[in-house]
């Protein structure tokens, strides 16, 4: 893979390369995260957070939103990608010129230049709360990248295999945190751990994940 080596790449950032084609950079949100945290606030107001039904009808642990084009959303009829909020009637919020920046530039730093995702899809998670094994394959464009950067308490990213019987490897991932996902990684089972009890100085008891991606 071709990275652009040491281009941008802040100081206090570590380059790690969890598997082919998954690129950890630790700490790389470190200096957007206020900028990032007053967006999402108003975000949260235009789009709360709401627990999804799976297709099963099981109620999800971890809390969602969206903000750009088009949201993930789920219901008993399954998931997909929609334009339109079902819980409020509107349009998602639009992905603010911040949060656009930071994906950029974290997957310019893994060889993706010109990522521009449509969707970002934010995840929070409470004590407890985990996001069970799972493929990521409803995005039509496989060459784009998925770009997630994690805020708050910690939590154990479980990557597995093309296999859902492959056994995960078990990361942490911690506030700050950008990974890259792509390549030979995208289409990968993963999932989130139950996340551990813990009080995050600037976001209290939660997690909030948030992930960026390219659905046309
Ligand atoms: C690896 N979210 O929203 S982000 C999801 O931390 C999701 O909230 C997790 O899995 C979270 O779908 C993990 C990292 C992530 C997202 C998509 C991937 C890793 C991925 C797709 C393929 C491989
Ligand atoms: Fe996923």
């Amino acid at each position: 893979m071709n990275y652009d080596l040491f281009d941008d790449l802040p100081g206090h950032t570590q380059r790690l390369c969890l598997q082919e084609g998954a690129v950890l950079l630790r700490g790389f949100a470190i200096s957007a995260i206020g900028n990032l945290l007053a967006e999402l606030e108003k975000i949260i107001i235009a789009a709360p957070f709401r627990h999804m039904l799976t297709p099963g009808a099981h109620q999800m642990s971890v809390a969602m939103s969206n903000c750009g084009q088009v949201g993930w959303v789920s219901d008993r009829n399954g998931y997909r990608y929609a334009a339109i909020d079902p819980e409020t009637g509107r349009a998602w919020p639009e992905m603010p010129a911040v949060f656009l920046e930071l994906a950029q530039n974290a997957a310019a730093q893994a060889g993706f230049a010109k990522f521009l995702p449509d969707a970002c899809l934010i995840n929070c998670y409470v004590p407890g709360a985990k996001l069970s094994l799972h493929q990521d394959k409803d995005e039509r464009d496989a060459s784009a990248p998925i770009v997630s950067v994690s805020l708050g308490l910690p939590a154990v990213f479980l990557f597995g295999g093309q296999k859902r019987t492959d056994r995960p490897q078990r990361y942490r991932l911690v506030h700050g945190d950008v990974v890259v996902w792509g390549g030979a990684a995208r289409f990968n089972f993963h999932g989130v751990a139950p996340l551990a009890d813990g009080t995050h100085p600037l976001l209290g008891r939660r997690r909030i994940n948030l992930t960026y991606r390219k659905t046309v």
